[in-house]
């Protein structure tokens, strides 16, 4: 029983992240991102928070929804919650069983968006996360950063989430939320976002590459 649930470190998957303020270009990214690892062989499974769960789904549509404004201490419960399914039923198992696990946001995005944007001390934020997926941090992070005028430029044609329609100084403090993450943690590199799509493009290329040889190279 106790040979079955052991996992092969060496055949563990990598789980890498794109995070960066509304409108940065994730998504758009995170589908370069799964079609480099796949030319490299690699499965992927590629998700985005919150979500990736059926209860996660659920709890998205209350998080997202303008008419459902929460506390800033649920919201980073319920962020929490969602994230907590979603190691436990998706990305643990993907990276367990040998996938790359692509993920556009994770919790670098609550110290964004909870911690600086709302308020929320960084060391609640510490502890849920450690409560939530302690051994389960992203090995890579690509953070996509633009200014809050390119975000809204690139969305102004959309109808905006409860996130979205926030002020100015909230997404200058979640901007500045990133920049510290980034400066703090060696895992995450940071792409100039605001640049035109093949630059962008390119410059996530680059560091992929690089992150897949190195991975390949320390198996
Ligand atoms: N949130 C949180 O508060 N705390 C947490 O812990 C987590 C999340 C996990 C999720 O919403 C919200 O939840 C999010 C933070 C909060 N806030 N909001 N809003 P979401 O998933 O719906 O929103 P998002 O993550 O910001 O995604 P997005 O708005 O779709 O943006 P994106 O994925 O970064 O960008 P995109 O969809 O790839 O591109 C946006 C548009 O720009 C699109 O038309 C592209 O074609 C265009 N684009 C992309 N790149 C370029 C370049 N380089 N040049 C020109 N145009 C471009």
């Amino acid at each position: 029983m106790e040979e079955a649930r052991q996992v092969d470190a060496t055949r563990r998957g990598r789980f890498i992240t794109l995070e960066g303020p509304d409108g940065a270009g994730k998504t758009t990214q995170a589908h370069l991102v799964a079609a480099i690892l796949r030319a490299h062989g690699k499965e992927v499974v590629t998700t985005r928070e919150p979500g990736g769960t059926a209860v996660g789904n659920r709890l998205r549509q209350v998080l997202l929804d303008p008419e459902t404004p929460v506390q800033p201490t649920t919201e980073t419960l319920l962020m929490f919650a969602a994230r907590a399914e979603h190691v436990a039923r998706v990305i643990e198992p993907a990276l367990a069983a040998g996938r790359w696990v692509v993920c556009d946001r994770f919790t670098d995005s609550t110290f964004a968006y909870q911690g600086d944007g709302r308020g929320i001390a960084k060391g609640d934020i510490e502890a849920l996360a450690a409560f939530t997926h302690a051994g389960c941090w992203p090995d890579l992070t690509l953070c996509l950063d633009v200014p809050p005028a390119t975000s809204a430029e690139r969305m102004h044609e959309r109808t905006l989430d409860g996130f979205e329609r926030e002020d100015g100084d909230f997404h200058r403090r979640v901007r500045e939320g990133f920049a510290k993450r980034a400066a703090k943690e060696a895992r995450i590199v940071v792409i100039d976002g605001s640049r035109a799509l093949d630059m962008v493009s390119r410059a996530v290329r680059n560091t992929v590459e690089a992150f897949i040889r190195r991975s390949e190279a320390t198996r």
